[in-house]
């Protein structure tokens, strides 16, 4: 099967808000190679895009969709959410929302040897973020490729004021997630890939192998931090973040 009918698929999944069998269950030979030019067909169509985002670098979240690597997927400009802005649930297909450390970069940064301390000499703000993730794929049911080949579930996201991030030790900052006034999930920065900027710097060698590079302005969201909360109308998510501060998000 084709790659733009790979892509194609996912793109009807979107479009008719309605979740499909995993690609590999038709192609079983599906690779990361492939599932990336998929991704990237989708990205072409995708419209300005606002950077990027990391996918399974925790434990938590590798746990809860049973894939044990980090993957990487890019963030369009269209699916970010404004502050207090609520979220459509009937515009997704099962959206899940999750913790995220979200870096504003202030210089491109690019190379297969960068370092955290690269990607934080390259940033301009860090900032607390809210992921909605929403699998084309039934209950979420999917192998490394797959979930690739979907963008890594990304649906929607929203980020909140970034500070410098000068003098803060992400991999210390706290992290809770609430929903409807519970704590659904606890975790520290550390908990991607043992510092959210090493998971930056995952990135931005991944990038490298296809000689693309992060550019100034661009964000990213490093990674959700715990297991994902599904939503449904009427659900308030809560996630704050040491240092960073406090974000909610409504659904209806
Ligand atoms: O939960 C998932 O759908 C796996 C892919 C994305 C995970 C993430 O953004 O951390
Ligand atoms: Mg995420």
């Amino acid at each position: 099967m084709s790659i733009p009918t790979l892509a194609g698929r996912l793109r009807d999944a979107v479009t008719a808000r309605t979740a499909i069998e995993p690609l590999s269950a038709t192609v079983p030979e599906l690779d990361l190679p492939t599932a990336y030019r998929v991704q990237h067909v989708l990205r072409d169509e995708a419209g300005p895009l606002a950077g990027w985002k990391l996918g399974l670098t925790s434990r938590a979240k590798q746990r809860q969709v049973d894939v044990s690597e980090p993957v990487h997927g890019f963030l369009p400009a269209a699916g970010a959410l404004d502050l207090g802005e609520p979220l459509d649930t009937a515009a997704l297909i099962a959206p899940r929302c999750e913790p995220e450390i979200v870096f504003v970069l202030g210089h491109d940064l690019a190379g297969p040897h960068v370092t955290a301390a690269d990607v934080l000499a390259a940033t301009a703000g860090v900032a607390v973020g809210i992921e909605v993730l929403d699998s084309r794929y039934r209950d979420y049911r999917f192998t490394m490729a797959d979930v690739v080949a979907d963008n890594t579930s990304a649906g929607r996201y929203v980020v909140g004021p970034p500070v410098p991030p000068a003098g803060i030790d992400l991999r210390l900052a706290g992290v809770v997630l609430e929903k409807n006034g519970r704590v659904a999930a606890t975790a520290a920065g550390a908990a991607s890939m043992g510092h959210p900027a090493a998971a930056v710097a995952w990135l931005v060698r991944a990038l490298a192998a296809t000689g693309e590079e992060l550019r100034a302005g661009e964000i990213v969201l490093s990674g959700g931090l715990t297991a994902a909360v599904p939503v449904e109308p009427g659900d308030v998510v809560v996630v704050t973040v040491d240092h960073l501060g406090t974000l909610e998000l409504a659904c209806r």
